[in-house]
């Protein structure tokens, strides 16, 4: 089924200058990017964002490093790319976290773990519309689709 899922490059990728880099993984899987937008997350949207981590005790932390430097959100879009970026991500401790996923490669510590991607689709559209207005999301067609899915 066509998914979209909000993904985000946290605030040390911009940093480290892996943006490219860690967008490329997902364009060469064949998925599509739809919206992107670079911005420095404020207080209150971190908040909002993290939201069902207000109680644990890394959250003060959390915030801080979400809202220390400019994060790359993005919404991206293809078969199954919800459960399918997950796996591309891959765990959320980077050094539990598989080699040859994102956070398995790029990442040592769970409190610098690179990057977000939405768990399910309820908080794919949750996210998605936190981060983005209707018309900020494109719609089209890539012209390699269908060297892409068969
Ligand atoms: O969806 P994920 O980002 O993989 O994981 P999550 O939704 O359970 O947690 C959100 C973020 O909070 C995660 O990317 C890193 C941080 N976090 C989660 N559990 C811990 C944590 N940070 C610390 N320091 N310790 C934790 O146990």
């Amino acid at each position: 089924m066509m998914e979209q899922s909000f993904v985000m490059m946290k605030p040390d990728v911009a940093q480290r200058r892996l943006l490219g880099k860690i967008l490329t993984r997902f364009e060469e899987k064949g998925l599509q990017l739809v919206a992107m937008k670079l911005l420095q997350i404020d207080e209150s949207l971190a908040k909002e964002h993290y939201g069902e981590h207000a109680e644990k005790p890394f959250f003060n932390d959390l915030v801080s490093y979400i809202t220390s430097s400019p994060s790359l959100a993005m919404v991206i879009k293809g078969d199954d790319a919800i459960s399918l970026i997950r796996k591309i991500v891959g765990a959320t401790n980077p050094k539990e976290a598989d080699l040859g996923t994102i956070r398995g490669d790029f990442a040592m510590d769970m409190g610098r773990n690179v990057i977000h991607a939405s768990d399910a689709p309820e908080s794919a559209k949750r996210e998605i519309a936190l981060f983005f207005d209707d018309d900020e999301i494109c719609d089209y067609q890539m012209v390699d689709d269908s060297w892409i899915y068969e």
